[in-house]
């Protein structure tokens, strides 16, 4: 494809269609090739069909449909209730999808609680339930006796009960499902082992199996489960996952459960999960099945595999280690007092995959095009994945947000086998724990640090892990300043326990501090790149939603969207020369859009965040502190808001931005990473006459929140259009076409959208996720991200609630065992005519 000057610009398009048709000329149907039978492979077979794509082949490397993955013998217990909004709704389809295909028992799920913090952790998760729409309860423990006799009443607590979870009969659903999609003309071959993937000109064209067999394709998805990671390696891709085994027992017969009319597929009892011990339940006619994570992780050597599985029919399954069993089992006894009488009657080491933050994987191979991978899958989230993937494959983007599944989510180092193993071996350990907000890996750590780290060191950074950086949260320098502060009559308000963790009064000082003074913030992990080339400004001004075709120096607020209007990021773009343009960004996933529409020639995209470093220097006095440094003029007439320069700090060759995350006036000033530390000695030097400080991440954030500024992947995602997140002043009314112009063109006004909610009592902190309620105590919406404001002496936090909600109403928000009230606030909190910012 080459570009004649004058053509307006043709991205490349991520849309299945669009794609072929730019490539062919014409619309054709995609042939489709699906690896694997399980779960996943038969759910998407059926979602694709579905949609009329029906010219799809699936193949397995075992029988049809108990193939010997981790789909064979899955017990199948679906709780659908997790922190992430996502993977909630993914398991909520898969709920409504199989009990219509009779494949699923809706005995109910019931947790419970036998230590006080599981008590208080369950009460977060039915918030979570509550936020995201599923119906459930907190019970005491004479209920949960109720629904599940076998519990030793002295033990529990209490639990929390969902009456829409069950089991799904996992090879009956896979069944199911490819029965429907058979009907439709999808077809299913058994002992079909795909051994090549055959591409040409960076396109997928098909597969070849183990027999020597070809089979074309348009599109090859690997639902090899976790086989998946060797499938990736042989299309250049890293598949972050490990097969780890997992122990599943059976008791043997037990009087207590005889003639309660449970059988094979139809259970009465509850799936039932006691996390205090690692340990899940449910029935099996009148045996109990043990699920155990309690055990070592038991990463599985996939070049060994089966030589050491107990059945090579099955390999999944590893012969069983009773010793890692051992606690389960008394634990078991413990809770269930019934099993005392019995014993381990069978049970096997099973295996299926982890990932380093516990996310499926899901996404479209960015060099070989037509590959796609949809791995480390459960059962739970199985149809709700392919839901997705189908609408990803052929509409061009998934109606749910996925992000946290994207393949392309990861950071370099995460993508080493050393970083893959170890933090999945984490999640393995993680899986039931109860996990706090705001905590962060220990190990791997220091894989990225700013040339600042040692300074920071010497002020006492306390340290939190982001992106692989080693971010300071707060300075123990500064602890001087909170007795200052309070000195001044400025109060620190008890926060509980639980919003304690990961936290320091001494942030609220720096926040403070900065408002009042001046501060340093390294922004060296904010990720950037470098657009450049002949095309560069057409590709921006067609990739997002502000005009940035303006004079060099300006930077423009912008958004890139998907093609029905999501958000897929917010940007800033600081036009340095005519073809050079810098871009601030979120992350890994703004570098993989770019680079998948980027025209044939003429622009360059690189990722320049490693190589040079960031310090935010901002409050009132941040001109008195950089001006005597600079070599520009830097008064505000001269170096207006939203502009760019390249001068020096000194003998520092510097770009310095005039924008502010947390609303002040002040730069963000780049430099070669060598310069690092010269630059930060030199501004931390000027600094002391204006009693400047080093101010941390927590200060950051609830400086950003108190000025209405979102944070993409928290505040708004893929699913909302940017006038509902509150941005739509981002979007130019006047400019040409854009990704996503005609779906927001389309569009009707937002049902819901992002307030900023303001606590009625300086205690009451919610850290995110937490249910809205109204008056009457229906949940009307969700907490995004929270934190204390310094400025009004209140927590304050965002929230998606319905577009009736009025400013100055008042609100409930859960938080733990306790309700807080709230009250909708006009937005935003700080400096809404932007004197401060502008002077
Ligand atoms: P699989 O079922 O493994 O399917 C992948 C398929 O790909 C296999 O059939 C394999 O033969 C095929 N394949 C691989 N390579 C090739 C190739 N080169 N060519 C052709 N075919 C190939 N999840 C829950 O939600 N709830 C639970 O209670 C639960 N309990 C579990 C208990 C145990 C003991 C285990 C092991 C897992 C459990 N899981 C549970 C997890 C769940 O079983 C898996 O996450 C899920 O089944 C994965 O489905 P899949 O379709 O991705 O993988
Ligand atoms: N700095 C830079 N790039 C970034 C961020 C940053 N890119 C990613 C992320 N952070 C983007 N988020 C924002 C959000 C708000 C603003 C800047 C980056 C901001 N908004 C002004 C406002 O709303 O008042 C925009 C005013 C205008 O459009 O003129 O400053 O921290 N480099």
């Amino acid at each position: 494809m080459r570009r004649c000057p004058g053509d307006p610009i043709l991205l490349r398009s991520t849309h299945w269609l669009l794609k072929t048709q730019q490539e062919h000329g014409h619309m054709t149907q995609p042939k489709v090739v699906v690896i694997g039978a399980g779960i996943v492979g038969t759910s998407l077979a059926y979602e694709l069909t579905a949609r009329g794509c029906t010219d799809v082949t699936v193949l397995d490397r075992g029988p049809m449909f108990e193939t010997g993955g981790s789909t064979s013998h899955a017990p199948g217990l679906v709780f659908q209730t997790n922190a992430s909004k996502t993977m909630t709704e993914f398991a909520r389809y898969t709920v409504e999808k199989f009990v219509g295909l009779d494949a699923f028992n809706p005995v109910g799920g019931l947790e419970v609680a036998t230590t006080e913090a599981r008590w208080t952790e369950l009460h977060r998760r039915h918030g979570w339930a509550s936020s995201w729409g599923i119906g459930g309860e907190l019970v005491d423990a004479d209920r949960c006796v109720e629904l599940h006799p076998l519990l030793d009443r002295d033990r529990v607590l209490g639990g929390f009960h969902t009456p829409s979870d069950g089991l799904a009969l996992a090879v009956r659903a896979a069944t199911a499902q490819a029965d429907r999609a058979t009907s439709r003309g999808a077809r299913f071959l058994g002992d079909h082992e795909v051994v090549d993937v055959l591409e040409r000109g960076g396109r997928v064209v098909g597969v070849r199996t183990a027999a020597g067999e070809e089979f074309a394709a348009d599109v090859v998805v690997s639902a090899a489960g976790f086989w998946g990671a060797q499938l990736g390696a042989k299309v250049g891709l890293t598949v972050p996952l490990v097969p780890m085994a997992h122990q599943y027992a059976k008791t043997g017969q037990l009087a207590e459960l005889r003639g309660n009319g449970s059988t094979g597929t139809e259970a009465r009892l509850p799936i039932l999960r006691h996390q205090d011990q690692d340990l899940y339940y449910r029935e099996h006619g009148d045996r109990l099945g043990i699920g155990y994570y309690g055990h070592r992780p038991m990463p599985v050597d996939m070049a060994t595999l089966m030589d050491d599985s107990a059945a090579q029919s099955m390999p999944s399954m590893l012969p069983f280690t009773e010793s890692d069993f051992a606690p389960g089992w008394t634990a078991s006894t413990e809770l269930l007092p019934a099993l005392r009488d019995s014993k381990v009657d069978e049970g096997f080491n099973g295996i299926f995959s982890f990932t380093p933050d516990g996310f499926s994987i899901m996404g479209e191979h960015r060099e070989l095009s037509g590959f796609w991978v949809a791995e480390a899958v459960w059962v739970t989230h199985s149809a709700g994945v392919a839901h997705a993937m189908a609408e990803w494959i052929l509409d061009g983007a998934p109606s749910t947000d996925v992000h946290e599944c994207d393949l392309y989510r990861f950071e370099e180092p995460a993508k080493s086998p050393e970083f893959i193993l170890k933090t999945s071996s984490q999640a393995f350990v993680e899986v039931y724990d109860i996990l706090h907000p705001h905590q962060y890996r220990e190990e791997p750590r220091n894989l990225r640090v700013s040339p600042f780290h040692a300074r920071q060191e010497d002020l006492g950074a306390f340290f939190f892990e982001g992106a692989c950086w080693e971010r300071p949260a707060w300075y123990e320098a500064n602890a001087d300043l909170v007795t200052e502060l309070v000195a001044d009559g400025v109060t620190f308000p008890e926060r509980d326990d639980w919003s304690s963790r990961f936290y320091s009064p001494i942030s609220i000082a720096e926040a403070r501090w900065t408002r009042d003074h001046v501060a340093l913030y390294d922004m060296t992990p904010l990720t950037r790149y470098e657009v450049s080339g002949p095309g560069a400004c057409d590709f921006l001004q067609r990739l997002t939603t502000n005009n940035v075709d303006k004079r060099t120096g300006s930077v423009t607020y912008t958004l890139m969207l998907d093609e029905t209007g999501g958000i897929r990021s917010d940007l800033t773009v600081a036009r340095l020369a005519d073809d050079l343009f810098q871009v601030g960004a979120n992350g890994p996933l703004d570098i993989d859009w770019m680079t998948r529409h980027l025209p044939e020639t003429g622009v360059t995209v690189r990722d320049v965040t490693g190589g040079t470093c960031c310090v935010g220097v901002w409050g009132p006095r941040a001109r008195d502190l950089v001006a005597p440094l600079c070599a520009a003029d830097i008064s505000h007439d001269a170096f207006g808001y939203f502009k760019a320069i390249r001068t020096f700090i000194g003998s520092v060759p510097v770009t310095m931005m005039r924008v502010s995350y947390v609303g002040e006036l002040g730069w963000e000033i780049y430099a070669s990473a060598e310069h690092g530390p010269k630059l930060w000695d030199l501004l931390f030097a000027a600094g002391r006459d204006h009693r400047a400080i080093a101010a941390g991440r927590i200060a950051f954030n609830s400086l950003r929140l108190e000025k209405g500024y979102r944070s993409w992947g928290t505040d708004m995602t893929t699913e909302h259009h940017p006038v509902a997140a509150g941005i739509g002043f981002a979007v130019s009314a006047k400019k040409g076409d854009f990704v996503g112009k005609a779906a927001l063109d389309a569009a009707g006004p937002p049902s819901t959208v992002l307030r900023t909610i303001v606590m009625d009592e300086s205690t009451s902190v919610v850290l995110g996720k937490e249910p809205v309620r109204d008056a009457s105590g229906a949940a009307i919406g969700y907490v995004t991200s929270g934190g204390y404001s310094a400025t009004i002496g209140r927590p304050i936090a965002y929230a998606w609630l319905p577009a009736d909600v009025g400013i100055g109403d008042a609100v409930r928000v859960d938080y733990l065992t306790e309700t807080y009230g709230a009250t909708v606030s006009e937005e935003p909190l700080v400096d809404p005519e932007m004197k401060l910012i502008r002077r």
